[in-house]
């Protein structure tokens, strides 16, 4: 770490125009820094110009609202272990405000334009809705300021529509409609916040919507239901003009046994079932990829295959655990991969690099979000790196191709443009005998990625 201890940040007695990180500086980038030296960017260097864009165009990092800033660090086995000095323990609205210019300078000191919220993180819950959205009200215009003085940008906002024990059968898939009509209440309210706020994208993740008995479950209604919330919420878009991209965040499970939006494939299948695909992308977890039992990068090569990879929430699980830890991701080869298919697909905008991570809950100095999160950027900008030089010099796409090659001529080609008949299959096979055995040669295509790691 690089500060000795002597000078730690303290906690401030603070009035409005209060710094609350006296400690820290922006953030530099400085690439000969020595291995303890963390709060520097050592290969971020945000207008460095990568395959024609700069490296702040690529990567498009934001700072997530509900870890960062209202994490405490309980966890189901203990409680809070993180103390921040802006928090004065009350959720009252004025706290909430302390809190947010507290956010805003993080913003703006670890140099990311973008940061994302749900709407239950930044305000506090009234006892009716009516009191709940004056609430919000205030934080939305308090965050209206703070985004015009500091040129940070709104990446995303979401309902919160699992937390409150009203939704504790699921919002748009609730056995019971005035819940359901709770939760339309609430987005129509969250939608009309992201258009003041200028949100580049609007998300959905259903952590209640699933079941955890099937015996208990009507899942086909359950479907129809969350299609026909879908609906609600892209007609009341138009209607209000709102341009932001609609994002569904897949998640297999955790709360809920089964989530409906198991993966990337499983939300396409849906939105294709119900009409719904041109309204949507995917906002892609790797960590709820690898709880859904795939590789790390798989959900955002299946989503990006198919036009429908809007955004990524950066993070990591722990490989020898099965459940969401939301680490940073620090992982090299896992930010190359990805980074990979973010240049294949020409960049994420209007999506980005969402870090929807947490320090872990024995991180408990401020100086530790700094450095976890400047730690992850760096890792996203040495995998983009790595990526453009993959793209670029175009060897692993070529080793790829050569596969495949059989499919660009002849009956291969046949197949694919769907011409071939079955009869005309036989009678090939007939006539040639038995396919030749060739190599996947995966060692090949391994020993190569490692090369620009
Ligand atoms: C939960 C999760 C959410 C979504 C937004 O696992 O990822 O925070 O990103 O609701
Ligand atoms: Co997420």
């Amino acid at each position: 770490m690089a500060q000795a201890p002597a000078k730690r940040m303290k906690p401030s007695n603070s009035t409005r125009d209060e710094e609350f990180f006296p400690g820290v500086s922006q953030i530099q980038y400085k690439p000969d820094a020595g291995p303890d030296e963390t709060l520097v960017f050592r290969h971020y260097n945000p207008q460095q110009e990568i395959l024609g864009r700069t490296m702040e165009d690529w990567l498009r990092f934001s700072v997530c609202y509900w870890h960062t800033f209202r994490g405490v660090g309980s966890d189901p086995f203990g409680t809070a272990t993180i103390k921040r000095p802006w928090e004065n323990g009350t959720d009252s609205v004025e706290n909430a405000k302390r809190r947010m210019r507290a956010a805003f300078e993080f913003y703006t000191k670890l140099g990311v334009k973008y940061w994302s919220f749900h709407d239950r993180d930044i305000a506090p819950e009234g006892a009716t809705l009516a009191e709940t959205n004056a609430n919000l009200d205030q934080l939305v215009e308090l965050a209206a300021e703070l985004q015009k003085k500091t040129g940070v940008k709104l990446l995303w906002a979401t309902c919160n529509l699992f937390n409150h024990p009203r939704y504790m059968h699921g919002a748009a898939t609730s056995c019971d409609a005035y819940v359901t009509a709770y939760a339309g209440a609430q987005v129509k309210k969250g939608l009309e916040v992201a258009h003041r706020l200028g949100a580049e994208n609007f998300v959905f993740w259903g952590g209640r919507e699933g079941y955890n008995s099937l015996l208990n479950t009507d899942v086909k209604a359950e479907l129809d239901h969350m299609a026909a919330f879908f609906r609600m919420a892209v007609a009341y878009k138009e209607k209000i003009g709102f341009k932001g991209q609609f994002l569904i965040e897949p998640k297999p499970k955790e709360p809920t046994r089964h989530q409906y939006d198991y993966d990337s494939q499983t939300v396409m299948a849906f939105l294709h079932q119900y009409g719904l695909t041109q309204y949507f992308k995917i906002n892609v977890e790797p960590n709820h990829t690898t709880l859904a039992g795939h590789p790390y990068e798989h959900d955002v090569v299946f989503a990006s295959a198919y036009g429908m990879l809007g955004s990524i929430d950066a993070n990591t699980g722990s490989p020898d655990l099965g459940w969401d830890t939301d680490q940073f991701p620090m992982d090299i080869r896992n930010c190359t991969v990805i980074m990979k298919t973010v240049i294949e697909q020409g960049g994420l905008a209007p999506g980005g690099l969402n870090f929807d991570a947490k320090v872990r809950r024995e991180s408990t100095e401020l100086q530790d979000m700094f450095i976890a999160h400047a730690a992850a950027m760096d890792t996203f900008a040495r995998g983009l790196k790595n990526a453009a030089r993959i793209v670029s010099e175009g060897v692993m796409r070529k080793s790829l191709l050569t596969r495949y090659v059989s499919w660009n001529s002849g009956m291969g080609a046949r197949i694919a443009a769907g011409e071939a008949t079955l009869e005309e299959c036989e009678k090939l096979i007939h006539d040639h005998g038995e396919p030749k055995n060739t190599s996947a040669h995966q060692e090949h295509f391994e020993a190569m990625l490692n090369h620009y790691i």
